[in-house]
């Protein structure tokens, strides 16, 4: 009997490429989980970095990097514009953070992650690596009912009310940074709590899409734009709201951002302008945190756990992985 195995070219992404995109951030996430703990941020980030990228290029992909290490002059690896893949396959555009959470990582503390997001080309923002002020709510509210131009009074008081709670009863994660004191301010009148994180904030974002087990309702404030596209690709996946605006204070971003394609400097991007199309988004777990287990380094085998995120049938998948081939992470 044969069996015909061949996939519809809508299809290729999701059903071919979902478990490669698994094999992608786990190698990156073994790589940087090696140097956990050892103080050294920039070691990590290149050994995620390199794992990444080596995976990457043996994917049966024409792919684009949209977010990245940095810019072409800044990164040598995984850059804006950087071509990946073996250039036999669909034509996809790339989102990474190799190492989301650096510092996180350095110091062995929750949460760090190795993620990715791929879909069809032009689906996901071309972003330059500058700050986004981003709002974000999980799924099974009316939308508009929160806004990045209302007040954090107003939006906490809306999806207090759209709950059915009291603003004290809402749960909000933000950066903790100076740039925020305002803010955290602003929050603290209401009543609402505040998750403060020190880094990770794409998982932040996530958190918002499970608030039951997560105690999170509502992410606000300023972080890296490329963490806000990847988190947009995620919630996307999930349902969810999300809002983001790119920080282009200076003549120099708003000249950079335009290069990339952006056309009004404060355009306000809903979730689907910042992912669209079919999206998949995977992330794997460096050290323990709220949302994956890190790497576990056992004498014959190496574990992994691994989310994987589809947007046209919201389809989460955990994976974890047990590895007994220990020589094709190349760790040494
Ligand atoms: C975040 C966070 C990252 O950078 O977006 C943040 O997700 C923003 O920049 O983990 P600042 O650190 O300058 O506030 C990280 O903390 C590190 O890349």
């Amino acid at each position: 009997m044969s069996v015909d195995l061949r996939i519809s070219p809508d299809q290729i992404i999701e059903r071919y490429l979902s478990m490669e995109l698994v094999r992608v951030t786990e190698r990156a996430a073994v790589a940087a989980a090696r140097l956990r703990g050892h103080g050294d941020e920039k070691a990590a980030d290149q050994a995620a970095v390199d794992a990444m990228r080596r995976e990457l290029n043996r994917l049966p992909i024409d792919g684009e990097i949209v977010i990245g290490e940095g810019e072409r002059d800044e990164a040598p690896m995984l850059y804006i514009g950087e071509k990946v893949g073996n250039k036999q396959g669909p034509k996809v555009h790339i989102a990474v953070d190799p190492l989301e959470g650096t510092t996180l990582c350095a110091k062995d503390m929750p949460g760090s992650i190795a993620v990715m997001a791929m879909a069809g080309a032009g689906q996901l923002l071309y972003a330059p690596d500058v700050y986004m002020n981003k709002i974000a709510i999980g799924p099974g509210y009316p939308t508009g009912i929160v806004d990045l131009d209302a007040s954090a009074a107003d939006n906490i008081n809306a999806l207090a009310r759209a709950k059915g709670v009291k603003p004290h009863e809402i749960n909000t994660l933000i950066m903790d940074r100076p740039r925020h004191e305002k803010l955290i301010a602003e929050v603290r009148k209401t009543g609402a709590s505040i998750r403060l994180i020190t880094d990770g904030d794409v998982a932040g974002v996530i958190f918002c899409t499970e608030p039951e087990k997560t105690g999170i309702d509502l992410y606000l404030g300023i972080g890296g734009a490329p963490e806000g596209v990847l988190a947009a690709a995620a919630l996307r996946c999930v349902g969810g709201q999300m809002q983001g605006r790119l920080i282009l204070d200076t003549e120099e971003k708003r000249a950079r951002a335009a290069t990339m394609g952006v056309k009004d400097p404060n355009h306000k991007y809903d979730m689907a302008e910042m992912a669209s199309g079919d999206v998949i988004v995977c992330a794997t777990g460096v050290t323990d945190g709220g949302m994956l287990s890190g790497v576990r380094f056992g004498p014959d085998v190496i574990e992994t756990e691994t989310i994987v995120y589809r947007s046209i049938t919201g389809t989460v998948r955990r994976i974890y992985g047990e590895h007994r081939e220990f020589s094709k992470f190349q760790l040494d």
